[in-house]
């Protein structure tokens, strides 16, 4: 008898998940990804990839294997000097993550945030009632699923009124900048050293409005719960994780809702759903696709030996849609229970601001839901390619009023 000896090979994929087309439509590769294997060799970018809910599930929750330190992009922070500086929150590990991150907790709390409902909701009803009042055929991108958080979220972190236009620019080239160095990094960067200081002044103490999320950050510095100088950097986290995300979840509902008819009636008989459906469109086309994380020691996973110091690209968006997970998951179903999908991450750097996000949504869902019995694409739809989230330029819909 032969002594046994391992055949396990990794499979290996020639694919560029950051390429036009997968960008366009990335759910052909996903499949292909989690067909191929529980940990993918991608041989373009010299990372591995995990395309399947329970590796990805499993290595998001185990941080200290799996560590955001060296950067969640392509880009290795241990050998390659990151385009800004670290965000203390995303691109750090405990015990360096842990001030920033209850501190932020405790902030965007749902406790802590109920205030704001009230005052949204009328921003929303507002915000309808003038879009339906030009007619019932508008752009649920532009229109609504951007307008409605630029006109609630930049006030409730309390930065100026001047200079908001930056935001989904900034958060645009600080996505594409979590992948390789492509076109649409490219396309970006002229503009890189512009927009970064009109973020960075909107994160001074002295700019911030008394009330806001900005000025609890720093009443957080003042009780030396954090540094001083750690103040603007988390500010900055708000503005960059919590514009084109939420921009990009809404836009994901209203579509998810415009091609899914009778889910909308199922809203529209019980809004107690909003809450329901918004996880449901995050799981489904998961905003935020991607992330890679970096191996802090030699691990098997899958029969596959990953070195120390890897980058491994976590798809989100492909474990969200995983069948050994979910029944049916090309399907946006109202009666799944969507809780634990992995769109918002997973562990100890779960999003943070997921309660702001779900408020955001629930609040202009049950106001539309309230004034619109049905919505429908009206014009062909335009994606907006991002190396990170999947996203919209345009939505064209119609509208019938209730
Ligand atoms: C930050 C994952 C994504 C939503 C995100 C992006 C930026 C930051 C955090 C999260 O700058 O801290």
């Amino acid at each position: 008898m032969t002594s046994p000896v391992s055949t396990f090979e990794t499979p290996v994929s020639s694919a560029d998940p950051f390429s036009y087309d997968v960008l366009e439509d990335p759910l052909p590769f996903q499949a292909e990804l989690r067909a191929a294997g529980p940990v993918v060799y991608l041989e373009k970018y010299d990372v591995y990839g995990m395309g399947r809910y329970e590796e990805v599930h499993a290595a998001l929750t185990d941080w200290q294997t799996f560590q955001s330190a060296a950067g969640v992009g392509l880009s290795n922070f241990r050998k390659e000097k990151p385009w800004r500086p670290p965000s203390l929150l995303l691109e750090a590990d405990p015990p360096h993550h842990d001030a920033p991150r209850a501190v932020l907790t405790k902030i965007l709390g749902p406790r802590e945030i109920r205030r704001l409902g009230e005052s949204w909701a009328a921003d929303a009803e507002d915000l309808l009632d003038q879009l339906l009042a030009n007619g019932t055929e508008f752009d649920a991108v532009t229109d609504l699923a951007a307008a409605f958080p630029l006109r609630v979220f930049p006030d409730a972190v309390g930065i100026p009124k001047s200079g908001r236009q930056n935001l989904l620019p900034y958060g645009d080239h600080a996505f594409n900048a979590f992948g390789p160095a492509n076109e649409l990094v490219a396309k970006g960067a002229p503009r890189v050293a512009e927009l970064s200081a009109a973020i960075a002044s909107h994160c001074a103490r002295d700019v911030l409005t008394p009330d806001g999320f900005g000025a609890q950050i720093y009443a957080a510095a003042d009780r030396r719960d954090i540094t001083e100088a750690q103040a603007p950097l988390i500010v900055r986290s708000l503005l960059t994780a919590g514009v084109d995300t939420t921009v990009n979840g809404l836009a994901a509902v209203i579509y998810a809702f415009a091609t899914n008819p009778t889910q909308w009636d199922r809203l529209r008989e019980n809004p107690g759903l909003a809450r329901t459906a918004f996880d449901e469109a995050v799981r489904f086309e998961s905003p935020v696709q991607t992330f890679f994380r970096t191996t802090t020691r030699d691990i098997e996973v899958g029969g596959t030996l990953i070195r120390e110091g890897q980058k491994i690209l976590m798809f989100l968006g492909s474990a969200n849609r995983d069948p050994r997970r979910w029944e049916n998951p090309d399907e946006f179903d109202l009666s799944r229970e969507p809780s634990g999908h992995v769109g918002f991450g997973f562990g100890i750097h779960q999003c943070v601001g997921q309660h702001i996000a779900r408020l955001e949504a629930s609040t202009i869902l049950t106001a539309l839901a309230k004034r619109i019995a049905a919505i429908e694409i009206s014009g062909p739809t335009r994606r907006h390619h991002n190396n990170t989230l999947r996203a919209w330029e345009s939505l064209p819909v119609r509208v019938r009023r209730a």
